[in-house]
């Protein structure tokens, strides 16, 4: 499946706004990937496919997590908005044939994240993260950031979604607390 394809497939998924949410990441993954010395192409890629799964029914994620050996079932436990990502990982794999482990990889951590990142994990996290459309508070600080910095911009963006959920008393995924940790050694 090349790069329009891929396009023409996610377009038919989901609502414009939430397209057009995808190719500003796309967009913004592949400056990070030329700044940051990634494979340009597959970053491109993975943005293109990293929300394909955002309006599949919860009840259907949930069934493709379980069903998946490859992924924990505590992608289940945590709130309905984290199943998209590991869940678009399960049907990019079936309805798209997509098979390369990295970008897969990309999808299933582009919301939490996880200790241990590869180069495109956090691109990809970042990139969704800083996209132009993006209004959090503190995104400016962390756009600044990720100028010079992957793992202190992926860092502050962490920080900022820990803060977020625990101000709504949301859960934390265990992942995104590693991540928190893991970077917050290697900034040091
Ligand atoms: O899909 P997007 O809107 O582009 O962005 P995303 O994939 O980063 O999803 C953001 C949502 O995920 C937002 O509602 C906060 C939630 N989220 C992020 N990390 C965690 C989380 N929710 C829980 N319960 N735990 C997390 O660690
Ligand atoms: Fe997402
Ligand atoms: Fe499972
Ligand atoms: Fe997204």
């Amino acid at each position: 499946m090349n790069e329009q394809q891929a396009l023409e497939r996610v377009r038919r998924e989901l609502k414009p706004v939430r397209y057009e949410h995808t190719v500003r990441v796309t967009e913004s993954a592949e400056k990070l990937a030329h700044r940051f010395g990634a494979d340009v192409e597959a970053a491109r890629m993975a943005a293109i496919l990293h929300d394909y799964a955002k309006y599949r029914p919860a009840g259907e994620m949930k069934r493709a997590i379980l069903g998946t050996v490859w992924l924990s079932d505590d992608w289940t436990r945590y709130g309905d908005p984290i199943l998209h990502a590991p869940a678009g990982a399960v049907f990019v794999k079936e309805e798209l044939g997509v098979t390369d482990r990295q970008l897969l990889d990309a999808i299933v951590y582009h919301t939490t994240g996880k200790a241990g990142m590869s180069l495109l994990e956090k691109i990809i996290y970042l990139a969704d993260y800083i996209e132009p459309g993006r209004t959090f508070p503190g995104v400016e600080d962390v756009r600044k950031a990720a100028e010079t910095s992957l793992d202190k911009a992926c860092f502050m963006a962490l920080a900022n979604t820990v803060t977020f959920l625990v101000n709504r008393r949301q859960p934390v995924f265990p992942d995104t607390i590693h991540a928190y940790n893991d970077l917050a050694d290697k900034i040091k």
